[in-house]
């Protein structure tokens, strides 16, 4: 293929999500990865019963699949890792790792499928080819020479439950709990947050609540982009006159409008869907606030109406905050004529919940002036939310990064559920929480013991089952293995799948702690920066991916995953391996487990050549959640996970739901003294996975031919003198003494709040601080970090240079 520069075209998207758009973006992708023939047969069969399950997002797969059940995104995924591309011997003969280092992460995993398994040799600085028992011969080596203290398990969502158990048991017996995982930069918030609010470690929403909702929040996720199919379903709802109220630091495309691509008659007639009825541009960082309004003004209209005597409240005096303010007596008129003067659900509150009087004593305190300059938003705003949200029966939540994300991260979620509790809804249809998951099997993997945390997994079964003393010692998650890695504690790092190098924060500090690593394993399929940066000895052994054929000695082999609402499915690989001379990610870590552990209990060549005798393994461990595992393995719509608060059991300290009040509405650090600092939202485009990036076209932000791009407020923009398309230098704002920089960033002018701005993920993570996390669950804070721009000297991006190799 001849070189080729795109150069960057900004322009606003005035289309719908999905539409022509879509289907002409599937199309491009097939074309690009040579899969034009196999691709239509195959993507009939993605993720439907007896099919294979997308190896994108974890959005549900529905019993009664559409015709197509897959998105724009999810045939991506697929062409991506079906594609007729190889990063082959010629290939790595050709470049010294030291060459690949400067290359886009684009152009890495472009060179298509990873198909033998290699060896860094340190005369050609090239990775070379190495026998499977000769890699697992000196990775078992090198594993016990080393203190199972100083060795990382990372993991990526994306590996199936079968692999997942083995992975964790392999770690175990090794005598570590050291398994950070992608879930840490991602949903941890939720994991840390959900369990203390309502007792649940999940979202509780199943399937058929989007349909008999009433209403839907949806905050802080990208559904156009993240995960399309789910947009079906607010289709669906919006069609059925289901209020959706969207809270987002920008505009997205897909939560304004959509065409349905699989609909003959709204692609022919171009009729679209508008998704959300009410949509609220929140600052990043500005939830707490806006919820807090949504609150207050429910809170506030309950005391007015008792006040006034027309309400009902049992046991409790709480005085109106503002008896004469005339608006808010208005505002509680107008609910209470709908709601039958319920506004919020005490008999719930009552029964179900503690920490209510303290939470709404809060709310009542916050000033609405506080509550605007933090959210963004106007009281006006928040009080028709909260109109909306009384008015609606039966309400779901569904949110995403940008509320996990953040320092405060586990309040926002906490924020969340107070105010669903606020009136009953948990535990009912067309209720529920629903934290959409990113990887598609990032959830399943924490049900089946990937945790750094030794009480989250069941170690005396383990321990019971195979005969060995598990770990009791809390490992690292993934914050702490890149300190272990930058201090230099940890010095082996096993990768199943993923690109931890580029996904964490602080990446250009990491890489030089990254190369001291005596020994890095990486798990993959495609070539990727945290293969090209490598430590002392280090070894890049490709799998197979979900999609492909898996045979092994009792035939062909499925495995499973955990979808965003927890439900269990089997999925089927299908097409013809990339190449004969890959493991399966099972076979792959049976092999390291042997090699590493000599003889143990555990029948790892038994495993490999079965995959049922896993599962009966992980039914073994779980005998509750995966009862008769292998009977229910393809059952349509999957088989669902007991979650008791779906039922308002609640599993916490109290025995209630509780109300947890957030100590702050806004993160410590301020902005008020420092005029001159943005809020930095990192994003991702349409146009890519994670760290995987397909290409440089964001359709739905008119963003084409480069990521190499900053979002400002056009405002914003005037007042500090800059102009559209200017190149600018980014720097951290936190720590005056360790100065991050990203340089020559273009202006792009959009439609964001001001005091906020937005870049893509990875480009930007040299920008952040690892301290700059949740406390609580550590997850980095990717959806807020202070910032300042000034020129750069370097001219603004012209376009990625594609430097795609015949
Ligand atoms: N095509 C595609 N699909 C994916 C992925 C991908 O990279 N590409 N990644 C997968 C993974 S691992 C994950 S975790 C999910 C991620 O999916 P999402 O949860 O959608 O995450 P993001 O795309 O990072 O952005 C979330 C949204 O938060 C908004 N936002 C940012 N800050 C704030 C804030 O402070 N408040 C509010 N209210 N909104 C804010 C942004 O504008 C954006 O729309 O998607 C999964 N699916
Ligand atoms: N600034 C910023 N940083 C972020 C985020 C953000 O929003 N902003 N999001 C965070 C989130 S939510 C997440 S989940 C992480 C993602 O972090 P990771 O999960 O570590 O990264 P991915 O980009 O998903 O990993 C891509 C690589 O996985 C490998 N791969 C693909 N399929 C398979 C397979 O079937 N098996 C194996 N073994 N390997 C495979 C390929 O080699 C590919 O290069 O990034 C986090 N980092
Ligand atoms: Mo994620």
């Amino acid at each position: 293929m001849t070189s080729k520069i795109r150069f960057p075209k900004i322009k606003p998207y005035s289309g719908p999500a999905g539409g022509w758009g879509s289907a002409k973006s599937i199309a491009e992708i097939a074309v690009r990865e040579h899969v034009t023939l196999k691709a239509p047969e195959l993507l009939s069969k993605q993720n439907k019963p007896q099919g294979y399950m997308c190896v994108s997002c974890a959005w549900a797969k529905p019993a009664k699949p559409h015709p197509l059940e897959f998105c724009e995104n999810g045939a991506k995924a697929t062409a991506w890792e079906v594609t007729s591309r190889r990063a082959d011997r010629a290939f790595f003969d050709k470049y010294t790792l030291r060459e690949l280092e400067l290359w886009p992460d684009h152009d890495l995993e472009a060179q298509g499928r990873l198909i033998h398994p290699m060896r860094w040799d340190a005369a050609t600085d090239k990775y070379i080819p190495v026998a499977w028992a000769a890699a697992f011969e000196e990775i078992g080596r090198e594993l016990r020479g080393l203190d199972p203290h100083q060795v990382d398990f990372y993991t990526s969502g994306r590996a199936s439950l079968e692999t997942s158990y083995m992975y964790q048991l392999f770690a175990r017996m090794y005598g570590s709990n050291n398994m950070p995982d992608s879930s840490n930069m991602c949903h941890e918030s939720s994991s840390a947050a959900l369990p203390e609010s309502i007792g649940a470690s999940v979202g509780t929403a199943v399937l058929s609540d989007f349909q008999n909702t009433d209403c839907i929040f949806y905050i802080a996720q990208n559904v156009g982009t993240s995960s399309p199919r789910l947009l079906h379903d607010l289709q669906d709802a919006v069609d059925r006159g289901v209020k959706i109220v969207t809270f987002n630091l920008l505009r997205e495309r897909g939560l304004e409008r959509f065409v349905n691509p699989q609909s003959p008659t709204q692609m022919v007639t171009g009729k679209e869907t508008k998704i959300s009825s009410e949509y609220y541009q929140v600052k990043n960082g500005g939830d707490i606030a806006a919820l807090f309004g949504v609150c207050k003004a429910l809170i506030e209209a309950d005391d007015t109406l008792k006040a006034s005597g027309g309400s009902r409240v049992a046991g409790e005096d709480a005085k109106p905050k503002d008896p004469d303010n005339a608006a808010m007596v208005a505002f509680a008129a107008s609910i209470a004529a709908a709601d039958k003067l319920h506004v919020l659900d005490h008999d719930f509150i009552n029964e179900h919940t503690t920490g209510f009087e303290k939470f709404a004593q809060a709310a009542r305190g916050h000033q609405w002036e506080e509550l605007e300059r933090v959210s963004g938003l106007g009281r006006d705003q928040m009080m028709q939310a909260a109109a909306t949200y009384a008015k609606s029966d039966a309400v779901m939540m569904v949110y995403g990064m940008g509320l996990t994300q953040q320092l405060m991260g586990v309040q926002n979620v906490h924020m969340v559920c107070n105010l669903a509790l606020l009136r009953g809804n948990i535990g009912k249809p067309g209720a529920n929480i629903c934290a959409v998951r990113g990887h598609s099997n990032v959830q399943g993997q924490r049900t089946v013991g990937i945790t750094e945390k030794p009480g989250l997994a069941p170690l005396d079964k383990l321990s019971e089952l195979y005969g060995f003393e598990p770990p009791r010692w809390t490992g690292r998650s993934t914050i702490e293995t890149c300190e272990a890695i930058m201090s230099g504690q940890s010095r082996g790092f096993i990768s199943l799948g993923g690109n931890f190098l580029r996904a964490v924060p602080d990446t250009a500090a990491m890489e030089e702690g990254w190369r001291k690593l005596g020994l890095s394993v990486q798990i993959a399929t495609k070539l990727n920066r945290s293969h090209v940066v490598h430590g002392e000895i280090a070894y890049l052994l490709p799998c197979l991916g979900r999609i492909e054929l898996d045979e092994q000695a009792t035939g062909p082999q499925a495995v499973s995953i955990e979808s965003s609402i927890a439900n269990f499915h089997g999925s089927r690989g299908m097409t013809k391996p990339a190449s004969t001379e890959l493991l399966s990610e099972p076979a792959i870590v049976a092999g390291m487990a042997k090699a590493t552990l000599g003889e143990t209990k555990v029948p790892w060549d038994t495993w490999v050549g079965d995959y049922a005798e896993i599962r009966d393994a992980i039914e073994r461990t779980y005998p509750e959640t995966f009862k008769d595992f292998n009977k229910r393995l393809f059952k349509p719509g999957g088989f669902a996970r007991a979650l008791p608060a779906r039922e308002r059991k609640w599993v916490t300290k109290s025995g209630k739901a509780n109300f947890l009040t957030p100590e702050r509405l806004f993160p410590e650090f301020s902005t008020s003294q420092n005029a001159d600092v943005l809020h930095l939202a990192t994003l991702r485009s349409n146009d890519q996975f994670n760290t995987t990036i397909y290409g440089y076209s964001d359709r739905f932000r008119g963003v084409e031919g480069t990521r190499k791009i900053v979002f400002m407020n056009p405002e914003d923009i005037i007042r500090w003198g800059f102009a559209d398309g200017e190149s600018v230098d980014v720097t951290t704002a936190i720590d005056a003494n360790n100065v991050r920089k990203v340089t020559a960033l273009r202006i792009v002018p959009y439609d964001i709040p001001k005091g906020c701005c937005g870049a893509y993920y990875p480009e930007t993570n040299p920008l952040f601080p690892l301290a700059h996390h949740d406390p609580k669950s550590k997850t980095p804070s990717y959806k807020l970090l202070p910032v300042r721009l000034s020129r750069s000297i370097e001219i603004p991006h012209e376009g990625e240079l594609r430097r795609m190799t015949p």
